[in-house]
C-alpha cells in the first residue's frame, strides 16, 4: 500500500490481543430478547422453536469455526469456547467476538423461517446480539464458567416453570405468583409443582433442565476410576504454550471437520462429561466414530 499523508491514523488502532495459553470464552446475547420475544409470542417460559433456532445457528458457527471446541447454550444466550492452543485471527478480541456474532446471527437470521413457519420477521424487530471475550487461565476456571451458566439454566428454569405453571395452570396474577415464590428454596418449587399442579419437575424437557451443548463427536473413552486424571487437566502449569506449526493447525483444522456437530442436553458439571470426551480440553482430534 502507498504511504499517504493519512497514513499516520494507523497508530490510534489499540491493539487488543487476548493473552496466551488461556482459555477464550466469547459469550453472545440476545439483544432485547424480552421484547423480542412477546412481539414474535414465543410460548411462556420456554419455546421450543427459539431454543431449536438457537441451537442451529451454533451448530453452524462450530462447523465454521474448527478452533472451537464446545458451546454452551441456555435462553437467549451461547458461550463459545476456543482452547488455549487457539491462533486464529492471532487471539484478537474484536476479530473472534465480531466474526462469532455476526456468523451466529446471519444463521439465526436465515434459518428463522424453518423455525417460526407462521411469524415472519419483521423490519425493525429484528434479533440482534451482543458479545464478549473473557479469558479463563485455567481448565478449572474454565470449567466452573460452564457449571455456572448450567447451574443458572437449573435454577431459571425451575423457577420460570413454576411461576408460569401458577400463572397459566393455576390462574394466579403474575404479581401473586411472585410474591407466593419468594424466598422459596427449590425443595419448595418441586412440591408446588408436584402438589398443586402434578407435574415432577424430574420428568421436564431435558433441553429446558440442562440447557444444550455443542461440540464435536468423536468416539466416547471409558470414564476412568481416579477423577484427578481428567485429560487436558494434568497439562495445567506449563508455562510455554505448545507451538503447533500452521501445517500442523491445518491439519488438525480438516480432521475436525470430519466430524459432526452435535447438540446434546448434558451434564457438564460432573467429570463424566470431560473424561469421556478428552478431545474437548486437549484440543486434539479423537477417533472418528465408526458408521454403521
Ligand atoms: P438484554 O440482554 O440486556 O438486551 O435484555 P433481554 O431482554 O434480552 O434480557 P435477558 O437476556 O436478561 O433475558 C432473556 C429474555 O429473553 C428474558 O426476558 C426471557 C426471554 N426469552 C428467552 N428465551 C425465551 C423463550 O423460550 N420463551 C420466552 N417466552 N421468552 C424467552
Ligand atoms: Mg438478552
Ligand atoms: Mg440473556
Amino acid at each position: 500500500m502507498a504511504n499517504s499523508k493519512y497514513e499516520y491514523v494507523k497508530a490510534f488502532e489499540q491493539p487488543d490481543i487476548l493473552l496466551p495459553n488461556t482459555w477464550i470464552v466469547v459469550r453472545i446475547d440476545g439483544r432485547g430478547f424480552h421484547k423480542l420475544s412477546d412481539r414474535y409470542a414465543f410460548k411462556k417460559p420456554n419455546d421450543r422453536r427459539a431454543l431449536d433456532l438457537m441451537n442451529a445457528a451454533a451448530v453452524e458457527v462450530l462447523k465454521d469455526l474448527s478452533d472451537l471446541v464446545i458451546a454452551y447454550g441456555v435462553s437467549d444466550e451461547y458461550s463459545f469456547v476456543f482452547h488455549p492452543t487457539c491462533d486464529l485471527f492471532d487471539r484478537r478480541s474484536a476479530k473472534l467476538v465480531t466474526t462469532i456474532v455476526s456468523t451466529f446471527t446471519a444463521h439465526y437470521i436465515y434459518q428463522w423461517g424453518n423455525y417460526f413457519q407462521d411469524t415472519p420477521l419483521q423490519s425493525p424487530y429484528l434479533p440482534s446480539f451482543d458479545g464478549r471475550a473473557v479469558m479463563y487461565p485455567t481448565t478449572k476456571n474454565m470449567r466452573d464458567y460452564m457449571s455456572w451458566r448450567q447451574v443458572d439454566c437449573h435454577i431459571n428454569n425451575l423457577y420460570n416453570t413454576t411461576f408460569w405453571t401458577m400463572v397459566l395452570q393455576g390462574g394466579m396474577s403474575n404479581t401473586d405468583a411472585e410474591r407466593e415464590l419468594k424466598g422459596t428454596v427449590s425443595a419448595d418449587k418441586n412440591e408446588i409443582l408436584f402438589k398443586m399442579f402434578g407435574i415432577n419437575y424430574n420428568n421436564e424437557d431435558e433441553m429446558l433442565k440442562k440447557g444444550s451443548v455443542v461440540f464435536r463427536q468423536y468416539q466416547l473413552e471409558e470414564v476412568k476410576s481416579d477423577p484427578k486424571t481428567v485429560q487436558g487437566q494434568e497439562e495445567e502449569g506449563t508455562s510455554v504454550p505448545e507451538k503447533v506449526s500452521k501445517s500442523q493447525q491445518e491439519k488438525i483444522r480438516r480432521l475436525r471437520r470430519k466430524a459432526q456437530v452435535v447438540v446434546e442436553h448434558v451434564d457438564i458439571i460432573k467429570d463424566d462429561f470431560w473424561q469421556q470426551r478428552p478431545w474437548i480440553l486437549s484440543g486434539k482430534p479423537g477417533k472418528l466414530p465408526v458408521r454403521a
